[in-house]
Parts: C-alpha cells; sequence; structure tokens
C-alpha cells in the first residue's frame, strides 16, 4: 500500500482578476496568505479587519505544480481531507471534484487526470458569502441571531463575526492534501465502538472497505484477533474483541486514563488507533441532564470551547495543548465544543482522551434558524456520517448535541412568524442527527439541542430540565441573580471581562487608551457591551476612574460573577449535574467572556476558576435565610476535617468562630449551617467571614478559604492598603512576597504590564492583616519597584478607599475631547457593519 502523498509544495494563491498574488501555504487560508506575502496588515490589530472584508468577496484559485511518474496502482485519488469552502478542483484542466462544506473531507477518483510528468493543480475558491447570500434569496429568509447568512453555508459559523469574533471570512485549502495510491483493498472506515459489562469490555469495531474483490479484514487489541472476511458485494465486517478485566478508561479526578492500541487491517492496508475502554450514558429521568462514565456519575466542571482562531490552520498541536493544559489547571473535566464553530482536527480530541477532558462535541449549528432543503440537507447528512464516524475512536467524546440554541431560537426569539412555515433546522436536530448517531454510534448519547428540556413541548430553557443558558445575568441582571437558578445542567453562563493588558497593548494602538476609545470598542464586539460592563459594575463597585482602575474592576467582577455561578451550581449537586462556563478561550483579542484571551494569556476569572473548580471547595452560600458553610467533595474519598468560621473585623480582630465537622462522602456535598455570631455583623461594612480548614494536620493548602462579606465593595469600608513587599529570585523567574498590613481584597500582579512575557501563578487573594501571599512569577529582570506599584500591583482597596471619582473626573476632563469623537467614529462604524444580535 502507497502512503497518502502530501501535496503541500509550491502552492500559489491568486485573485480571479489576478490583481492579488501571493505564495501560499498548504494547509492554510487565503487571509494568512496575504498577511505572510506583506499584502495586507494583520487583521486582528486596531480596526484592520474593517478594510478587509473585500477578501470574503473575492475569488480566490489556489495552483501548484507537481510531479508523477505512475506507480502502477489500481487507484490513484486526491484526498482533501478540508476544503473552506466553495471549491472546485481542477487537474490538468480537467474538474475532478467540487465541494461545498468545510466539515467534510473528499476523496476524488483523479486516475483520467493525472499525466505521468508534470501535473498542475488548482482549486478555485468562490466566495462563501456570495454563496450563501444566493443560497438564502433561493430557498428564503430564516432568522437568526445575527445578519449574516452563516446558515446557508456549511462552514464555521463564527467565520462570518460573532459576538466574540471578527467577520473575516476565510478561503482555502484549510486541511492536508495530497494523492492515495492503493491496489486491492483500502480500509474507508473504522467504528470501534465499546460497552462494557460484568467486567468485561467489548470492543465491536466497524470496518468499511473499499475494495475489487472479496477482502480478509482484521482487529487485534492486547494481542487478541478477530477476523472476516467481507465478500465481493460486501463492504461492511463487524469484529467483536473481548477484554477481559479492562483498565477502564476515566474523566480526569475519576481516575487514569489507560489507553489500548487498536490494529486493524484490510488487504495490506493498516489502520492503528489508540482508543479507551469506557461507558458512558445520560440520565434523563425526571427532568436530570447527568453523565455517567462506567456507572459513576459526573458532576460536569466544564467550559465552552471556541475555534482557538480565526484561521484554524493556525491552531495545530501545540496550540491546542497549551490551551487544553490551561483548561486543565483550572480544574476542568469537560470541553464543550460549541457549535458556532468546527469538528476540530484529530489532535483535539486525542489530546482530550490524553488528558481525560470529557468533550460534548454540538453539530455546528448556532443561533439561527437552518434550511433543511438541499443543498444544505444533503451536506448536513454527509458531513454528520463523516463525522460521527471519525470521532467514535475518542474515548473524550461523551455527548453529541444538535445544535447551540437554535431550539431555543425557534420556540422563544420569535422565529416562527417570519419563517412562514419554512424548514428551520427541526429535522436536523430530531430526525437526522439521532438517526446518524444511533446508526453509526449507539455508544454515545445524544441531546437535540442546547438548551433543551427533553421534548419540543417544553420550554427548551426550563431550569427544571435539561440544559439550560443563563444570559438575563450579563445582558440585564446582577450576577448574584445566578443563585435564583436551579438548574439540572447550566450549560452556558458568562460574564465578560477585557482581555489582559499586554494583550491589547499588542493589539489596538489607541492614544490614549480608554473603555471607550477607538480600537478597543472595535475589539468589544457584543451589543452595548461596553454599557453592560459599565451596568454590571454598578452594583458593586465605585465607578472607576482611569482606564487601569476600569481595566481592573472589570476584570474583578468577570471573575467574581463566574466564582459566584460555579460555587452555587457546584453547591446544587446531584439536582445540577454540571456548568459549563461560557467561555474558556478567545479567537482574537477581544473583550469577552473568556478566561484565557486571544493571546493566550489569562485573565483574572482563570485564576478564580481554578479555585472555585478546585475538587474540594468550601463555599459560604445562602441558605433558609440564613448562611450555611457548603463543603463540595468531588474525589473518590471521603472529607473528614474541622473546619472553623470566623467573622473578622477588618482589622483582623476575631468577633465570632464556629468549629465544624465536616465530614463529606465522595461525590456528595455537605451543608452546615453558620450559627448566629458568626453570619450576624455588627457593622456589614467593617466586617467578613473566613472560613477554613484547621484540621486533622493544619489547613489544607488545596482547598481554598472560604469568604463572605456582608456588603459589596462599594459600600465597605476598606482600609486604604498598607503591605510589605518582598521579591527574589525564584527559578526561571520572581517570588514576589506581599505581607498584608491591613485587609487587602483580591489582591492581584499584573507583570503583563512590565513585560509582554511575564506571567504569574496566581491573582485574586485576600489577605488578613499579617497574612501573606506568595505571587510566583515566571521572567526574571522586572522592574521591581514598578512591579510593587499599582496599576501592576494592585487590590480593590485601591479604588474603593481612595474612591475613585476623582481621579476619574480629572482624566475625563483632559481627554474627553478624544474620547467622544472615539464614540461617534465607532457610532458611524457600527452603523455600517453588521446588526449585532440583540
Ligand atoms: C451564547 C453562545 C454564543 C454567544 C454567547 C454570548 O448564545 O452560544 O452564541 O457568544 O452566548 O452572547
Amino acid at each position: 500500500m502507497s502512503p497518502f502523498r502530501p501535496l503541500h509544495d509550491a502552492w500559489t494563491v491568486r485573485s480571479a482578476s489576478g490583481d492579488v498574488r501571493a505564495p501560499a501555504t498548504v494547509p492554510g487560508c487565503v487571509h494568512t496568505d496575504l498577511l505572510a506575502a506583506g499584502l495586507i496588515p494583520d487583521p486582528y490589530l486596531d480596526d484592520n479587519e474593517t478594510h478587509l472584508a473585500w477578501i470574503g468577496r473575492t475569488e480566490w484559485r489556489y495552483e501548484t505544480e507537481f510531479s508523477w511518474d505512475g506507480t502502477g496502482h489500481e487507484h490513484v485519488d486526491l484526498v482533501c481531507q478540508g476544503l473552506d469552502t466553495v471549491a472546485a478542483v481542477e487537474l490538468n484542466g480537467v474538474r475532478v471534484g467540487e465541494s461545498a462544506n468545510m466539515h467534510r473531507s473528499y476523496r476524488f477518483d483523479v486516475r483520467h487526470a493525472l499525466r505521468t510528468g508534470s501535473n498542475r493543480l488548482a482549486v478555485t475558491f468562490g466566495s462563501a458569502l456570495e454563496y450563501a447570500e444566493r443560497l438564502r434569496e433561493e430557498l428564503g429568509h430564516r432568522p437568526g441571531a445575527y445578519t449574516q447568512p452563516y446558515n446557508f453555508i456549511r462552514k464555521m459559523a463564527c467565520n462570518f463575526g460573532w459576538d466574540w469574533g471578527p467577520t473575516l471570512i476565510t478561503a482555502g485549502i484549510w486541511r492536508p492534501i495530497g494523492l492515495h495510491e492503493w491496489s486491492g483493498a483500502r480500509i474507508a472506515e473504522v467504528r470501534p465502538l465499546v460497552t462494557v459489562e460484568d467486567g468485561t469490555a467489548r470492543v465491536d469495531v466497524h470496518v468499511r472497505v473499499e475494495k475489487t474483490g472479496a477482502a480478509e479484514v482484521s482487529a487485534t487489541i492486547e494481542g487478541v484477533t478477530a477476523r472476516a472476511v467481507i465478500p465481493e458485494d460486501g463492504e461492511e465486517a463487524v469484529l467483536t474483541l473481548e477484554v477481559p478485566d479492562p483498565r477502564l478508561w476515566w474523566p480526569r479526578g475519576y481516575g487514569e486514563q489507560p489507553l489500548y492500541e487498536l490494529e486493524v487491517t484490510a488487504g495490506e492496508d493498516v489502520w492503528r488507533r489508540e482508543i479507551g475502554l469506557r461507558e458512558v450514558r445520560l440520565r434523563t429521568e425526571d427532568g436530570a441532564f447527568t453523565l455517567a462514565v462506567n456507572g459513576v456519575e459526573v458532576f460536569v466542571r466544564g467550559v465552552n470551547w471556541i475555534p482557538d482562531d480565526c484561521f484554524p490552520t493556525r491552531v495545530g498541536r501545540d496550540r491546542y495543548a497549551a490551551r487544553l493544559a490551561q483548561a486543565c489547571e483550572t480544574n476542568v473535566n469537560l470541553v464543550r465544543v460549541w457549535g458556532g464553530g468546527l469538528y476540530e482536527s484529530e489532535d483535539f480530541y486525542d489530546l482530550c482522551d490524553r488528558l481525560g477532558l470529557m468533550v460534548w462535541q454540538d453539530f455546528p449549528f448556532a443561533c439561527a434558524a437552518y434550511p433543511e432543503e438541499d443543498p444544505i440537507g444533503a451536506e448536513v447528512e454527509a458531513e454528520a456520517r463523516e463525522q460521527v464516524a471519525r470521532l467514535s475512536a475518542h474515548p473524550s467524546l461523551v455527548l453529541w448535541c444538535g445544535n447551540n440554541e437554535n431550539i431555543e431560537g425557534y420556540a422563544d426569539w420569535g422565529w416562527q412568524e417570519p419563517l412562514q412555515g419554512r424548514s428551520w433546522g427541526g429535522g436536523f436536530y430530531l430526525e437526522t442527527l439521532p438517526r446518524v448517531v444511533a446508526e453509526l454510534d449507539p455508544t454515545r448519547p445524544y441531546w437535540p439541542g442546547s438548551p433543551y428540556s427533553g421534548s419540543m413541548d417544553l420550554p427548551p430553557n426550563d431550569p427544571a430540565r435539561g440544559t439550560m443558558h443563563i444570559w438575563d445575568v450579563w445582558n440585564e441582571r446582577d450576577y448574584t441573580v445566578y443563585r435564583d437558578y436551579r438548574p439540572r445542567m447550566a450549560a452556558e453562563f458568562g460574564f465578560q471581562g477585557p482581555a489582559a493588558y499586554a494583550t491589547i497593548r499588542r493589539a489596538i494602538s489607541d492614544e490614549p487608551l480608554l473603555p471607550d476609545s477607538r480600537g478597543l470598542l472595535h475589539h468589544q464586539k457584543a451589543v452595548d457591551g461596553n454599557l453592560k460592563l459599565a451596568a454590571g459594575l454598578k452594583p458593586h463597585f465605585p465607578v472607576p476612574g482611569t482606564f487601569d482602575d476600569w481595566h481592573y474592576l472589570t476584570q474583578v467582577n468577570q471573575a467574581r460573577a463566574i466564582q459566584l455561578g460555579v460555587e452555587h451550581f457546584r453547591a446544587l449537586w446531584p439536582h445540577c449535574a454540571g456548568s459549563v462556563v461560557w467561555q474558556l478561550n478567545d479567537c482574537w483579542p477581544v473583550t469577552s467572556w473568556s478566561a484565557v484571551d486571544g493571546d493566550g494569556r489569562r485573565k483574572p476569572l482563570f485564576h478564580a476558576l481554578r479555585r472555585a473548580y478546585a475538587d474540594r471547595l468550601l463555599t459560604v452560600q445562602p441558605r433558609d435565610g440564613g448562611l450555611a458553610l457548603v463543603a463540595v467533595n468531588d474525589t473518590a474519598r471521603p472529607w473528614r476535617a474541622s473546619a472553623r468560621a470566623v467573622r473578622h473585623g477588618f482589622d483582623g480582630t476575631a468577633l465570632a468562630a464556629q468549629d465544624l465537622a465536616l465530614d463529606v462522602p465522595p461525590r456528595a456535598v455537605l451543608t452546615l449551617p453558620l450559627a448566629a455570631p458568626v453570619t450576624e455583623p455588627g457593622d456589614p461594612a467593617s466586617e467578613l467571614i473566613a472560613a477554613a480548614i484547621t484540621g486533622p494536620s493544619g489547613g489544607d493548602p488545596a482547598v481554598a478559604r472560604a469568604l463572605w462579606f456582608f456588603a459589596p465593595d462599594r459600600d465597605l469600608r476598606l482600609p486604604e492598603p498598607r503591605y510589605d513587599t518582598a521579591a527574589e529570585a525564584a527559578p526561571g523567574g520572581l517570588r514576589l512576597t506581599v505581607t498584608a498590613r491591613t485587609l487587602l481584597r483580591d489582591l492581584a500582579v499584573f507583570p503583563d504590564r512590565l513585560d509582554p512575557e511575564a506571567e504569574v501563578g496566581d491573582q485574586l487573594v485576600t489577605l488578613l492583616p499579617g497574612e501573606r501571599a506568595e505571587f510566583l512569577i515566571d521572567t526574571a529582570g522586572l522592574d521591581e519597584e514598578a512591579l510593587v506599584r499599582v496599576p501592576v500591583l494592585r487590590c480593590v482597596n485601591d479604588v474603593v478607599a481612595r474612591g475613585s471619582a476623582a481621579a476619574w473626573t480629572e482624566e475625563r476632563r483632559e481627554r474627553s475631547d478624544q474620547s467622544d469623537e472615539g464614540r461617534r467614529r465607532l457610532q458611524s462604524d457600527r452603523a455600517a457593519s453588521t446588526e449585532w444580535r440583540q
């Protein structure tokens, strides 16, 4: 069997008119090619996006030459693992194939067009936007949250712009392309479907073979082989292998991730993959939405994943590895691949298999009604069949979900009238996709959409059933409202915060830089995003007076909001079986709901999330008109410890204390009411409760202490912050020790303000007088004087104790002219661009 021969060299790209030409990288896309050739500015900087819209309306032709010497195989196929999107493929002037679906791969027989010697391969990409507009014209309008017609083309939806992403409509050969020559038999598809029963794992290996005559197929695991012969007129065999006493694959936090090599042969062809042995179920009785792996019910500590770059070919294994490692650092056990993005590449799922990260995979449909007519209908069926089969080998994949918010949109967002009876995608989510999953991979649960309550007769976003998305918080209500919800699965909830300072500075050249300066507003895509940030701050903090205060406080508020939500949902286990935070990552530098920004920098939310998602969590929650200490034990061992809750004055004095004995069974939650002396403050403005583990052998560094303040920060009498600092060299960087002389609320150091490469290991630490915190910074040689001053080292006291308004007035006066101009320009930009989701 001759291997796949990549054809990745010597490509060029040119516009149909021939005006624009550049060398091309394959796999790649037109934007990155033009950027590399110096023909366009970086689309991620300032408002360059706006000037590059023409690229998405242009036809692009990719061409290369290669030589072929005729190897005498029976078959020569041109394999295109991914074409983005409206493509015509020609070999030596002969049209050998076409495509209009980024989510599929193609194999074109090219024997008739191939020549011995030099060959010319060309792929012409029509404008995806114009294709979608034409189809919309033809099939009739379908409503959605955005005006761009991404629902009329099978292409990554967020490429058309989203409330965190720019509109950069790509074209290109986005996955490997090459020749595959073969004779006899070729393994076209392998679906290793795993079930576990009575201590034995059974792998039903479904093998589909393309071949000329009969073919012998085999499958081997752990030295045990099963064989079969597929007759001449057949194409599939099922080989069953049993693994007694299997080492089961578990999600992280539940056990190991052993992988077994599975080898499949058909004639000369060999397919090898590491698979995991495990079983997954979705329990939905009485409205529940609980995943169970190997019979163990799991609380989902999740994050939503969006494409990590608008140009997905830039996301290789290293980038995935870095981002998923960050997910693990925040103690996440599940990543939801959201429906406005992609079926990610093999590397993504392979890394998740190894890390024990469960994957909830949305089919790529989001926030719009989708036409079910052909060509979309046929494309969806073909794409789903390919992807369900492709991903069936990955133990990490635990759930297929039909779409993001389309059932909710149909039921609740006023779509039915404008649809005038036209199809909206319901047939996909309720018929096509469940049928394909049931046929090709019945071992995986399928759920029609998120949110969805289990029946089209029920409101899709009913907290009592199925999955729920909570967006009234952020859009219009304070984050403490999370506590009013008792969802079975909080599949989306999020709160915005700006990107790290160094990221903003790299991407935006505004001078002065203001929350509403032109560039920063361009990198804020949410409807009224900055107004919502301000509205979200208002109940908690004084109005920030400077850009630096705004930046810090909005980041802190984002972290506080999500921490509160996560702790509340975890405390509801097992009624609530998971929280999936919107969102882990970004695709470019932007103000968004992410924990990690578009340059990969951790935002303060990241550190809050790590604490809130720790295996063991202590949290103070309102219960029965009072307060309770809730201990969440998401480990397999009982948690027996002593804890103490103390009501302190801000000067550190202990005003009341209560000792509590924790005995929390494995994977359970214990709620212990706190007594009135602890919960009733003498002065709500200058007291707090701190609850921590005290024994058996002192505190537990893995469990963060729980804090409760009796009033929002703006109403607290936080002291003027005083502390001592010491910086010393540490391996790879330096250690900054801060010793509090007063209470310090949400102390954080932002070393990226001094050196964009510098990162710190922790942020948002609250200290009582006399306590100390250590911050490990991964970069040496920072200006140590600047390191310990605002805005690099800072806490909430800086703003609350000093009152921000005076500084604000001063800075506003100086800067108002520029920012008024910025606002005017932005309004005209907005009017000219997409009408964003309301
Ligand atoms: C949900 C998501 C995304 C969106 C987010 C923030 O609707 O599914 O579409 O980016 O909210 O508005």
